[in-house]
């Protein structure tokens, strides 16, 4: 059996969950559903990082231990997932036992290669981002070094490993050149090449200033980096360091660790380099998405407009929600929340497009034939053009797919949907029924018949409305997968259909007070 193995980031538990983290998610939880529905066997992980100088400060402030305190938060991020609809297979804490095994095994297998050595880190560190930064990447503003990122840096000084980053650049730079699909989107590559071909210092990966981590091996003074505790959380969760597990043997290495562009220099150079130094291959994949801001503002707590995923919920609901966020914008570009864009796309995509078209199928069908499944007679030409149309959508999505392209995605089923509305405003069924009986029956059954396919391709991105539209048209739950995407699956005349009802409701704005 095919496999294919995708992993979100793991996710600081200091932090509300919002919008970004609901965003990656969705959007390995739509690639999730495609493959299994494709007939792969997934392995889908997502978790939370739950260790390090940042999580200990906040456990700290909160007045608990960080095991009580991660205990507690790390609930937020399922919580978060279950609203979400995310078909994840594993939910991975950094503070399960299962990790810590899998991290110090990766580490003596390091230290056994000669890739770590014992040295002195004095530099700088940004805690809100976990990271190293050398002098000349600094600004000075206000007498504070700010990094790239906006995070303030301190000066540390402490006994430290160094994992030997230096020496790994040729063979990264060799890597992503045999390998030009690993970083996707490709303006993103360019810029790890550059990053790496401006030379890299070894890196720092025990931190004796904080205690809230994995133990380095026989060394009690020493915790490691909470960048490469977090990102062996991929190895773990499939077995590591049993490189002989069922698990293991079947998922690594995975297919694709779907990032934001903010964490790609982890996945992209250190996370290859640790692997390849350990003796694994490294992932197949590091696509990096784009960054969402609202109504124009860059997303912040401290600017008060975090968006909060369960409120898009309760106002616009789950797959309206979902869609949102994956048509709007082209996946690797970076995106704007706004209301407007949101009840555009409610009513005009959703209740005039996909919901309007099956409503005003499945009516005619339950006024006129009887609420059973009409019968087709001979097809006409443009009969034919439509069922074909919606027979091309997989192998066009599954190339879609192959390159994260959600968005496009969308809008290739969405050109099937415009071409069934022009083929019902021109064949005119609520008119043949006064003239052609069997014509009108073969109209109905053409377009329930793309209304099936369309059901079946929106499952990933819209779980619950398209089942609901594949109830209406009586298509059995185990006749929903990609295999029954053909001619020999078609639905079958003469079956009864339930009333029909409507999938998509208008957004109607409720008046100001
Ligand atoms: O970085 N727009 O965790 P994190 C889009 N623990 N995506 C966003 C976003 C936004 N405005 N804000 C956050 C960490 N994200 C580490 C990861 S992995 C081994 C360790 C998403 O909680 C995006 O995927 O800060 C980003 O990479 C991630 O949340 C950062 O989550």
């Amino acid at each position: 059996m095919k496999t294919y193995y995708i992993t979100t980031p793991i996710y600081y538990v200091n932090d509300v969950p919002h919008i970004g983290h609901a965003y990656t998610s969705l959007a390995c939880d739509v690639m999730a559903r495609f493959k299994r529905l494709d007939g792969y066997n997934v392995m889908f992980l997502s978790g939370t990082d739950e260790h390090g100088q940042k999580i200990a400060k906040a456990a700290e402030k909160a007045g608990i231990d960080p095991q009580a305190f991660t205990d507690k938060v790390s609930q937020n991020f399922r919580i978060l997932l279950k609203n979400i609809n995310i078909s994840n297979d594993d939910f991975i804490r950094t503070t399960e036992e299962r990790h810590k095994k899998a991290c110090q095994a990766l580490w003596n297998e390091l230290l056994k290669r000669g890739e770590i050595y014992l040295g002195k880190y004095a530099g700088w560190y940004a805690m809100r981002d976990e990271a190293y930064y050398t002098e000349d990447e600094l600004k000075d503003v206000d007498g504070k070094k700010i990094a790239p990122s906006g995070a303030e840096c301190e000066w540390v000084e402490e006994p430290s490993y160094f994992f030997k980053l230096s020496a790994w650049g040729d063979r990264l730079l060799k890597f992503y050149e045999e390998n030009p699909d690993f970083i996707l989107p490709i303006s993103r590559r360019n810029e790890v090449i550059s990053f790496v071909k401006s030379g890299m210092r070894d890196l720092s990966v025990s931190r004796t200033a904080i205690t809230w981590g994995v133990p380095v091996p026989d060394e009690p003074k020493h915790v490691m980096y909470v960048w490469l505790d977090a990102l062996t959380n991929y190895l773990t969760a499939i077995g590591y360091p049993d490189t002989n597990a069922d698990t293991f043997k079947k998922f690594w290495p995975a297919d694709v660790h779907m990032v934001g562009k903010d964490i790609l220099r982890f996945h992209a150079v250190y996370w290859p380099a640790f692997l390849m130094a350990a003796g694994l291959p490294a992932p197949k994949r590091v696509f990096a998405h784009g960054w969402w801001t609202n109504e124009g503002q860059k997303i912040s707590k401290s600017l008060g407009n975090v968006i909060d995923p369960v409120e898009l919920l309760a106002t616009y609901g789950l797959d309206q929600t979902r869609y949102f966020l994956m048509r709007e914008v082209p996946f690797g570009n970076d995106g704007d929340f706004a209301r407007e864009a949101m009840i555009r796309r409610i009513n005009s995509d959703l209740a005039n497009g996909i919901g309007n078209l099956a409503q005003r199928s499945l009516s005619q069908i339950a006024k006129n034939c009887g609420g059973l499944v009409p019968t087709p007679k001979e097809y006409t030409d443009k009969d034919k053009a439509l069922l074909q149309s919606a027979e091309n959508l997989l192998p066009h999505l599954r190339s879609l797919f192959d390159v994260q392209s959600f968005s496009k995605a969308l809008d290739a089923i969405w050109g099937v949907i415009a071409e069934a509305d022009r083929y019902v405003d021109e064949q005119a069924p609520w008119a043949l029924k006064k003239t052609d009986i069997a014509r009108m029956e073969t109209v109905l059954y053409v377009l329930a018949e793309t209304l099936r396919h369309l059901g079946i391709v929106l499952q990933p991105f819209m779980p619950d409305a398209s089942n609901a539209l594949l109830d209406q048209l009586a298509v059995p739950a185990d006749a929903r997968s990609f295999a029954h995407l053909n001619a020999a699956n078609a639905l079958t005349p003469g079956r009864p259909l339930p009333a029909p009802q409507g999938i998509f409701p208008r957004y109607i704005e409720a008046a100001k007070p």
